[in-house]
């Protein structure tokens, strides 16, 4: 039997080499830990290096999506457009690696297959597909949308063209010119896609299961003007939107939805509708905690579908029933205009479900559909899909796996009761996904750091969430999540596009609570963690 290479002994072993672990590297290698990060793509920026789907792009405007840890790096970074492209995202995240000096400490083509907690040595010993090493912190930066969910279709293997998943694009494009074309799914990534798929395509034959509410995004290029207000004031930028409910610019009105009369709402949505993205969601105060609020929201999108869409019958298709936002909100660009294009079908598959896939197409329960390849634009086993696939082991030899059987435990979403000094960065149980994510990343790697900062001045080696603590987080993040209208639906947010996955409400609602919450529990010596 060969011996597995050694690849050294590190202070902090860090997975994945996106916007979280980029910025993991950089902070403890600054603090003079040791650092080595494992990625397994072949290159740095984790979901924007897979996310390369046509259209794809953040809906988080490009002058929040991005570090605030350096001013001199956001005075001197140029975003072009209001919402950033996910080839702009990777120049800057490669600028990043190149400026900070990240590249000599990742190795990349390396995926981690386990990482297992030594007791007697208060250390990790992570194994990958290209050796093994030891690190007294193991900070899993693996991502919250990483590892994509394929739905096993009878008959998938036996198709005769190329099959994509918009998670794990071709780095060499497809060219759809001329193609008869599948998409099956209708999230984000499908609503990005499928207007820039369909003007190559000769025909295109959308499969949606659950309609999606979309928000058009109203791109542009940045306005120099807007460019240099905000840089003239960044930090107070930053502060002001870290003090917003999912810690994003999104303007918050305060009035009840209810409050106002059906002149004053249909205008406070049409202004939003114009302005574009997300923001929509925060017209009024209570659209995702009642849901004769929520109605008038989605009755308003109703309308714009029906006004957009010429076929009566498509607009009801593609008309949401679900309540507004309990599954994530989509931003895009022309994509209800999409249905009146002549060479585009929607099947529901509701009504018409697919049954099998054949060599050269689809079969559905009422008709074949010939299609020469087919785009998979259904998601991702989110949140817990990229650290399940890994065998972490903490004490007593006990598997992740086992310990999550029924959904994710954490305490702040941060560490986890029997894995000391395992981190998560925006792991389940934190704000991460109903967030900005870069702000929520950065706010967790310094709160890591500040962490193991502390266990080193006192000469301290390990730090583990106590049972105790991790309990009531969870309940209490159960407890927020049953307060509002997410619960009703099935969305990723409760894993449950991803069969036989336990329906529990992944991410905190609330971003500025939580921070507090992070902060008190550091300032009171790490309050609910024992430390060793
Ligand atoms: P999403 O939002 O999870 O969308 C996946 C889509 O695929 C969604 O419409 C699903 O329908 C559909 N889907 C999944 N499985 C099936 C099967 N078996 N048959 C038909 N349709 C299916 O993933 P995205 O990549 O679009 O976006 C992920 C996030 O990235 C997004 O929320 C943003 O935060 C950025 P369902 O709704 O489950 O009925």
């Amino acid at each position: 039997m060969t011996q597995p290479r050694t690849l050294g002994d590190f202070d902090a072993v860090v997975v994945g080499a996106g916007f979280a672990g980029l910025y993991a590297l950089h902070r403890l290698r600054t603090m003079g830990l040791s650092v080595r990060v494992f990625e397994a793509g072949s290159g740095i920026g984790g979901t924007w290096f897979w996310n390369r789907y046509p259209g794809a792009r953040c809906d988080i405007e490009s002058l929040e999506y991005s570090y605030q840890f350096s001013d001199e790096l956001q005075q001197e970074w140029g975003w072009s457009e209001r919402y950033a492209t996910q080839p702009e995202i990777l120049r800057y995240l490669e600028h990043i690696a190149h400026r900070f000096d990240l590249r000599r400490d990742i190795e990349l083509s390396t995926r981690v297959l386990s990482a297992h907690f030594d007791e007697a040595t208060a250390r990790w010993t992570v194994a990958t597909d290209r050796g093994s090493c030891t690190a007294s912190f193991c900070v899993m930066a693996a991502g919250c949308l990483s590892s994509t969910n394929t739905p096993r279709i009878p008959g998938l293997d036996r198709f005769a063209g190329p099959t994509y998943h918009t998670g794990r694009w071709p780095h060499e494009g497809v060219d759809f010119t001329g193609q008869r074309v599948a998409v099956i799914g209708t999230g984000s990534s499908a609503i990005q896609s499928i207007p820039l798929i369909a003007e190559e395509a000769a025909r295109l034959t959308v499969f949606q299961r659950t309609p999606n509410y979309s928000i058009p995004a109203h791109n542009q290029p940045l306005d120099p003007e807007v460019v240099k207000r905000v840089k003239a004031g960044y930090a107070g930028f930053r502060r002001e939107n870290a003090q917003r409910p999912f810690g994003a610019s999104f303007p918050q009105n305060e009035l009840s939805a209810l409050q106002v009369d059906e002149a004053e709402r249909a205008r406070e949505y049409e202004e939003r509708w114009q302005r574009g993205g997300l923001g929509f969601f925060t017209s009024f105060s209570d659209l995702i905690v009642d849901r004769d609020a929520n109605r008038t929201a989605a009755d308003f999108v109703r309308g714009k579908i029906r006004e957009i869409v010429r076929d009566a019958a498509v607009a009801e298709k593609l008309s949401p029933k679900q309540v507004i936002g309990c599954k994530r909100l989509c931003v895009d660009t022309g994509y209800y205009e999409t249905f009146n294009r002549p060479n585009v079908t929607l099947v529901d598959v509701n009504e018409d479900p697919i049954e099998e896939i054949l060599p050269h197409g689809l079969r559905t329960k009422q008709a074949v559909h010939e299609v020469d390849c087919i785009v998979f634009a259904t998601g991702f086993d989110a949140m817990t899909g990229s650290l399940l696939a890994m065998d972490i082991r903490g004490k007593g030899g006990r598997s992740l796996r086992e310990k999550w059987a029924e959904g994710p435990r954490t305490y702040l979403g941060l560490g986890t009761a029997g894995f000391p000094n395992l981190f998560l960065i925006t792991g389940p149980g934190s704000p991460s996904v109903l967030s900005n994510m870069v702000p929520s990343i950065e706010q967790h790697v310094d709160w890591i750091a500040g962490c193991i900062a502390h266990l080193r001045s006192r000469g301290l080696r390990s730090v583990e969430a106590t049972r105790a603590a991790e309990e009531a987080w969870v309940a209490h993040v159960n407890e927020v999540a049953d307060g509002t209208l997410f619960p009703t639906c099935n969305s990723w947010y409760l894993g449950a596009n991803v069969p036989g996955k336990p329906r529990v409400f992944m991410p905190y609602l609330g971003f500025p609570p939580y921070v507090e919450k992070c902060n008190e529990v550091a300032a009171k010596d790490y309050e609910g963690f024992a430390l060793s």
